[in-house]
């Protein structure tokens, strides 16, 4: 440890919290791990970490990003240092053994390359209990309607981040009513930038703010179909 580096166990949880903000604007990915194994070694729970600490970091990076302080290099070290979090976070969060309450495939549209939201989605979807097909970033139609026929799932999950990029959404929910298997997923959708209104306005299911409010919609939507199905 050098004269200047924090020792970040000496800081109670507060202080090392906002020490985790610091680390992630400035992109510090071993920092980051570190942060987050003291908190787990803490008692604190993975979902807490991830929201007080890494998702309200990356708030603030946003932030300054929006308002032209940060740029694409900065922020993408940022994004590696949240990753690198969540990774570990990760297993944590998804249940082992549970038996699958449902499946998802969830992709970022087609020119977009945003995929921390996405990829927090699908840990906290497993978390609850789903199998999750993530198909990644930047993904036309075609790598949609592919990933939906080889894994039939119950929910077809799409993420958009950008005002330019949300309208593809659109594009993809047209080919499924094209091809007459609309009524047979699912569709959720999420992203910074959308809201109930357009979720509605191109034919999605439902809009999720955020990941805990994916998992409950996913849930209902899933027991309502399990019911029609036993009911039929
Ligand atoms: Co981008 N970027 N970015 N960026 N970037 C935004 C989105 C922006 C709002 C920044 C800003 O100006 N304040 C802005 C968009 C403006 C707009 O369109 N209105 C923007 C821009 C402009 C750009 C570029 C165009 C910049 C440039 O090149 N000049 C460029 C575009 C690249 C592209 O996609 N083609 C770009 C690039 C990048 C980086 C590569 C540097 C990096 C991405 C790294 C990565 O993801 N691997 C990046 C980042 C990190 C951001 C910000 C700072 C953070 C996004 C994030 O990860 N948030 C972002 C600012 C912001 O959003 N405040 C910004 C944390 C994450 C947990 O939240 O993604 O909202 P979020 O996900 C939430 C919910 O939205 C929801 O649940 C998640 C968890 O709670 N959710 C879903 C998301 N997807 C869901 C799917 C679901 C359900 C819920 O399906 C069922």
């Amino acid at each position: 440890m050098s004269e200047d580096d924090i020792d970040l166990r000496a800081l109670d949880d507060e202080e090392l919290v906002e020490q985790m903000y610091d680390d992630l604007y400035d992109g510090l990915k071993e920092e980051i791990e570190e942060g987050v194994n003291i908190l787990l070694e803490r008692g604190w729970a993975p979902y807490d970490i991830l929201t007080r600490a890494l998702v309200e970091g990356m708030r603030i990076v946003g932030v300054d990003f929006r308002d032209g302080i940060l740029f694409v290099p900065e922020v993408l070290r940022s994004a590696n240092a949240m990753k690198a979090g969540m990774t570990i976070l990760r297993p944590l969060l998804a249940e082992t053994g549970a038996p699958k309450v449902g499946k998802m495939v969830i992709g970022t549209v087609k020119g977009d390359i945003h995929d921390i939201g996405k990829n927090l989605v699908s840990m906290m979807m497993e978390g609850a209990g789903f199998e999750v097909i993530d198909i990644g970033i930047n993904n036309p139609v075609e790598n949609y309607l592919e990933a939906i026929e080889e894994h039939k799932p119950d929910i077809l999950g799409m993420s958009a981040l950008l005002t330019t990029t949300m309208p593809y959404m659109k594009v993809v929910i047209d080919a499924l009513i094209e091809k007459g298997i609309r009524d047979d997923y699912v569709v959720l959708v999420g992203g910074a930038p959308l809201n109930e209104e357009f979720s509605q306005a191109i034919g999605a299911d439902a809009y999720c703010r955020d990941a805990a409010v994916a998992v409950e919609t996913a849930k209902d939507f899933v027991a309502r179909r399990h019911n029609v199905r036993a009911m039929a």
